[in-house]
């Protein structure tokens, strides 16, 4: 494979010797430099040439960025220093050692490009033996994920042990490794300055000291939004300066001396120990946003030639031959490499292979560990009671089942916390107190949770293992999507799914297609649990919301929804030793419900993905639910067999991606009646895709319309009165059944 890393033969005769250095880099560095970034241009060139011949499909080029690149690149440690880059970052993976043939192999889309497998536009680097992380096309995303990956390093670092390869979970499938000063680098444009995960990100690593290098490379530039529109008073290392613990640079990064010196001061900041650096570039943007964007439309000629007068790769080329590094010989023999290199790399590119249709579905989950298989199932330590009812027709305790859903869940991530020291607990007053020193005096009990769920385990594991984090729920899921990158098994918490919105960016596009758009280069199995739901009797608007539909719309990610205490411990250790991210939705009004208690199956209890559970079996209609709607189907159910002898088989889903297709199959085949019931709002919801199946599949085993039972097309009201007419209530379930079965 060809490459732009240091060549040692190199031209030593036109090499000036001198010990000299300027700003730290040789002569021999600084010719390096050169044929990185030349090379980083021409290839940009080539891609451009590529796409006008209709090759290649997108291009955005990192011209002007040059030297930023391997300025980086020289001041960190390359392979074990940590990246995530932004797509102007071609000239840093060239340094840092990916080549122009598999920049290329991206270009066209191939199947062996590196970064994606053709699944990425081409610029969306992933280098995994080079520690560059997948990156997606969100501006700005990577920057909370680049704050968890290093406090995923700090975390190794510190109980090494945690690091070590486990077999029988997701441990066996991934490789930890971490030095003790590592540093994570993460890049930006200054247009990305203006999202709020940036000043998150910003916030927690100033906070906990964090080795990151904050790169800002600013052109100037949005697309068409000048900086002065996007950050007030047009400088944003004023805006940050006020941020504890940080060392910040600002330079001009068209000169790679001056960028590596900067660089260098700002890691020798990381490493010490001290906390994280800002690093504020003035750069170029050469060739306007994109091969979509023509910059003459809202950039004048004055200022172009103003940009071009600062090229990096001209200045560059000029300051070796005026210090008389390399003479003009010396210079034309490493563009011409290059540029036959290049050549000879786009042909190889072109002919490569390409992705096959059938492979579209590789990698939207771990191939190596299936949630769903038997793997998964095991039987409770102490067998778990039947569900009792009252004899009246309503659900009701079983005496010897004491565990409600809120303690049982907590058992378990204590149990996986003891097994497992990668599993961390973090998230909005997760804590027992973060003001550690009142709970070492004993002046305090703890408070562990808005609902207690996570009480007693930052006692019992330390303040590194279980934190508060800011209130900031994209910090919470794109910090731990970093962390999980590194191999840490963060299990954090989403106070109330009605404030899951500010994490939709990393939940939506990040979190679930890390694996799938790195063609399984990597990986961010994690757990977020959520608190959802109503009939709470004042819950009102904001602290009652379901939702859970928009996430099984997204694949790559498995969605998890009990309704009971057992399920909620089998589903939750599923959910911590395997190798996907998953959502895990608690019901709320669940937690310390009497109905469905059951004892401490033991710690290794576990409930396979995608496995329903027949609540009661019957043969005239099918009741399809989750959640909190399992007990008020049960009841109604109760009812209708009492009062009108109809025999309704109840499902419980338990996990709503995947879902048990099969369970449902067979019930409706046999009943030849379905009735859904769910708790969010009727149109567009859970229950609209497995009515659709319903219908496309099983059509000609129905003897009924297929029926939904839901929340009005509202959000929750807080007035009980209101609550109840909105949330599908025991008598809006028993009526649906009721006339279902008639039909
Ligand atoms: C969250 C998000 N919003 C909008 C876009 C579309 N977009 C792509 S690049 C870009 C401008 C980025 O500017 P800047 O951060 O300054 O980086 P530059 O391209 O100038 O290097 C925009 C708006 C996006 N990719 N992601
Ligand atoms: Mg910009």
């Amino acid at each position: 494979m060809a490459t732009t890393k240091v060549d040692p033969k190199l031209n030593e005769s036109n090499i000036a010797k001198k010990a000299k250095t300027y700003q730290g880099l040789t002569s021999q560095q600084l010719i390096d430099a050169y044929r990185i970034m030349f090379t980083s241009r021409r290839v940009d060139d080539r891609e451009i040439l590529l796409k006008r011949q209709q090759k290649v499909f997108f291009q955005i080029s990192g011209a002007g960025h040059e030297a930023m690149g391997v300025a980086a690149a020289f001041a960190l440690k390359p392979g074990s220093d940590w990246f995530y880059p932004y797509y102007r970052d071609r000239a840093l993976c060239l340094a840092l050692g990916a080549t122009p043939y598999e920049m290329l192999l991206g270009a066209v889309g191939a199947a062996d490009d590196p970064s994606s497998g053709g699944r990425q536009m081409p610029s969306h680097w992933a280098y995994k033996r080079l520690n560059v992380v997948t990156q997606s096309s969100a501006t700005g995303t990577q920057i909370l994920q680049a704050v968890g990956c290093a406090e995923a390093g700090r975390y190794f670092a510190k109980h090494p042990k945690s690091s070590q390869k486990t077999d029988g979970d997701y441990r066996q499938f991934k490789d930890v490794q971490f030095q003790g000063d590592e540093i994570t680098y993460v890049s930006l444009g200054d247009g990305t300055t203006s999202e709020g995960e940036f000043w998150e990100a910003l916030n927690t690593a100033s906070n906990r000291r964090l080795p990151v290098i904050f790169c800002v490379q600013d052109n100037e530039y949005a697309i068409s939004v000048p900086v002065e529109v996007q950050t007030s008073g047009g400088n944003i290392s004023r805006l940050v300066s006020g941020f504890p613990n940080f060392h910040f640079e600002e330079f001009d990064g068209t000169d790679p001396a001056v960028a590596y010196a900067a660089l260098k001061r700002a890691a020798e900041h990381c490493r010490a120990g001290n906390g994280p650096a800002f690093v504020h570039a003035h750069v170029i943007r050469p060739y306007s946003h994109s091969l979509s964007d023509d910059e003459r439309l809202y950039r004048p000629d004055s200022e172009r030639q103003a940009d071009a007068a600062r090229d990096p790769v001209h200045r560059l080329q000029m300051f070796l031959l005026r210090e008389g590094i390399l003479d003009e010989k010396g210079i034309n023999k490493i563009e011409k490499e290059m540029e036959e290199q290049i050549q000879a790399d786009a042909d190889r590119a072109l002919a490569a292979t390409l992705p096959q249709p059938e492979t579209i579905y590789n990698y939207v989950y771990s191939p190596d560990l299936d949630p769903t298989s038997a793997a998964f199932e095991t039987h409770p330590a102490i067998a778990a009671p039947e569900n009792a009812t009252d004899g009246k027709g309503s659900a009701a305790p079983n005496k010897s089942s004491n565990k409600t859903m809120a303690d049982l869940i907590n058992t378990t991530l204590r149990d996986e916390m003891r097994r497992d020291e990668r599993v961390i607990v973090f998230g909005e007053d997760v804590a027992d107190a973060s003001r550690e020193e009142y709970l070492k005096q004993k002046l305090i009990k703890g408070k562990g949770g808005v609902f207690k769920l996570t009480s007693g385990l930052q006692l019992e594991f330390g303040s590194d293992r279980v934190f508060n984090s800011p209130l900031a729920e994209a910090n919470i899921v794109g910090r731990a999507t970093g962390m999980a990158t590194r191999g840490l098994k963060p299990v954090v918490e989403i106070q109330f799914f009605d404030y899951i919105w500010p994490a939709m960016m990393q939940l939506r596009d990040e979190l679930p297609i890390i694996r799938w758009r790195s063609n399984n280069a990597f990986s961010a199995p994690l757990v977020v649990r959520v608190a959802i739901g109503g009939y709470l009797t004042g819950g009102a608007i904001y602290h009652s919301q379901c939702g859970e539909s928009i996430f099984t719309h997204t694949p790559g990610l498995r969605v998890v929804f009990p309704s009971n205490a057992l399920d909620a411990a089998g589903l939750l250790r599923t959910a911590i030793r395997c190798d996907d991210p998953v959502l895990f939705l608690e019901h709320k009004r669940l937690y310390r419900e009497t109905y469905g208690r059951a004892p401490y199956p033991g710690p290794d209890y576990m409930v396979p993905f995608g496995k329903a559970k027949v609540v009661q079996p019957g043969t005239d209609l099918t009741v399809i639910t989750y959640g909190a709607v399992v007990p008020r189907a049960l009841q109604a159910a109760q009812k209708l067999e009492r009062e009108h002898h109809v025999s309704v088989e109840l499902i419980d889903l338990r996990c709503l991606s995947p879902f048990d297709w099969d369970a449902i199959a067979a019930s409706v085949k046999k009943t030849n009646r379905a009735l859904i019931a769910y708790e969010d709002s009727l149109s567009w919801g859970y229950g609209a895709e497995i009515a659709a199946r319903i219908a496309d599949q099983l059509f000609h085993h129905l003897d009924a319309p297929v029926k939904r039972v839901a929340a009005t097309d509202t959000f929750v009201a807080y007035q009980p009165i209101l609550e109840n007419a909105i949330l599908p209530q025991v008598s809006d379930l028993f009526r649906a059944m009721r006339e279902l079965a008639e039909f």
